[in-house]
């Protein structure tokens, strides 16, 4: 046997690695992806330790997941992760080939990531009372495994001032906004699951990239939290269902719904993506385009370059501009703009239909790629 082969044997029998942890919202989307493709991969979980001596050191700033390849390359961001898997992996895509699935699904992918992150920090740190001992319980069990029980809830307190104290003013959803925010996930859980009383994921009997950006939020603060996950299991049991199928699918099974078919029931779904989080990302590619022409010399692009007002269920506030948020929304919008002609004219009607034509014809000018683990400019 050759030596590159045995070197590639060897790789191939290393398992991935996935530091991350269960209350962790992008590390529930890595999680039910390495599940359902069958990726061979350990979890570990995300200690102090972790933190300090691979965290931090690797990618730069403390964050999760990350996943460690067995080629000793280390991985940062869900849509990149699953992005270098899908190549390796190919067997049962989670990217439809044909174009309106293929767009829904990252639309969904991107309210999931992007938008349903609102609903399931605002359930997680405005329910205490029923929350609070569980998510301090398991900040601590993650961050110090060793300590005693007691400890951990104390342990627990400096991640829960951390994200707890700061997503309000960070997402524009403090006391004035709750009211609202629970009225669209409220829609959302109900439309969401007339569609899953259909269907077993949004496109057929295969999850997609859209089910698995939705699964972050879904799970780790929206199911397992007390709180909201009383109210999804009482008020929309499918998508409870929906959630337990992600966590724990047979790897590699289903297909997606013949003939490019959009099922109706996601039209709903879709219609709130336009009306509620496209405004914002519009406004965020002016607000980008306006930054990188000030900073002409700027290559990284802060995490925040401002702050910006937003419309929610008919009330508004302000929240910060993540030009992040940019470089997913050129997902779907990049991926329309390239079809061809005939392509596009045989997605107008559903465009119509969902209100979408505007959003995905925005013009972006100065594009961002995510690479070094920030999002950059595109030269
Ligand atoms: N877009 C990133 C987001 C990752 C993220 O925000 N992770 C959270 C935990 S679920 C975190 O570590 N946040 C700390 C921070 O951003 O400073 C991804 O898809 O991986």
């Amino acid at each position: 046997m050759a030596a590159t082969d045995i070197c590639s044997e060897r790789t191939m029998s290393k398992p991935y690695i996935l530091y991350g942890a269960e209350v962790s919202l992008y590390s529930g989307k890595t999680r039910a992806y390495l599940r359902y493709k069958g990726i061979p991969y350990e979890e570990r979980l995300a200690t102090l330790a972790v933190y300090r001596e691979i965290i931090v050191p690797k990618i730069g700033r403390p964050i999760i997941p990350v996943l460690l390849t067995p080629e000793g390359e280390y991985l940062q961001d869900t849509t990149a992760i699953i992005d270098a898997l899908e190549p390796r992996f190919p067997d049962h895509p989670v990217y439809p080939d044909t174009p309106a699935q293929r767009l829904v699904a990252l639309l969904l992918e991107l309210y999931g990531d992007e938008w349903l992150v609102m609903a399931a920090m605002h359930y997680r740190w405005q329910y205490k009372r029923q929350n609070l001992g569980t998510i301090l319980r398991a900040f601590g069990d993650l961050l110090r495994p060793q300590s005693p029980a007691w400890l951990k809830p104390i342990i627990g307190l400096l991640p829960a001032f951390k994200f707890g104290g700061m997503y309000q003013k960070y997402f524009g959803i403090g006391k004035p906004m709750h009211a609202a925010v629970e009225r669209s996930y409220e829609g959302f859980l109900d439309e969401f699951n007339a569609h899953l009383g259909k269907h077993d994921f949004l496109l057929g009997s295969r999850p997609s990239i859209g089910d698995f950006g939705l699964i972050g939020p879904l799970y780790a603060h929206l199911y397992r939290d007390p709180a909201p996950g009383k109210l999804m299991r009482e008020r929309a049991a499918n998508v409870a269902r929906w959630v337990e199928r992600m966590q724990h699918p047979e790897p590699r099974s289903g297909a997606f719904l013949a003939n490019d078919e959009i099922p109706d029931t996601l039209i709903p779904l879709l219609a709130r993506v336009f009306r509620e989080q496209t405004p914002v990302l519009q406004d965020t590619v002016r607000a980008v385009t306006a930054w990188c022409a000030a900073n002409p010399d700027a290559d990284a692009l802060p995490r925040v370059i401002g702050r910006h007002t937003f419309t929610l269920e008919g009330d508004s506030s302000e929240r910060a501009i993540q030009p992040y948020a940019q470089w997913m929304f050129q997902r779907p919008v990049q991926f329309y703009q390239q079809r061809s002609d005939a392509e596009r004219a045989r997605l107008a009607p559903l465009l119509q239909q969902i209100g979408g034509l505007d959003a995905l014809n925005t013009v972006i000018t100065t594009p961002l790629e995510y690479v070094g683990y920030r999002v950059k400019r595109m030269r």
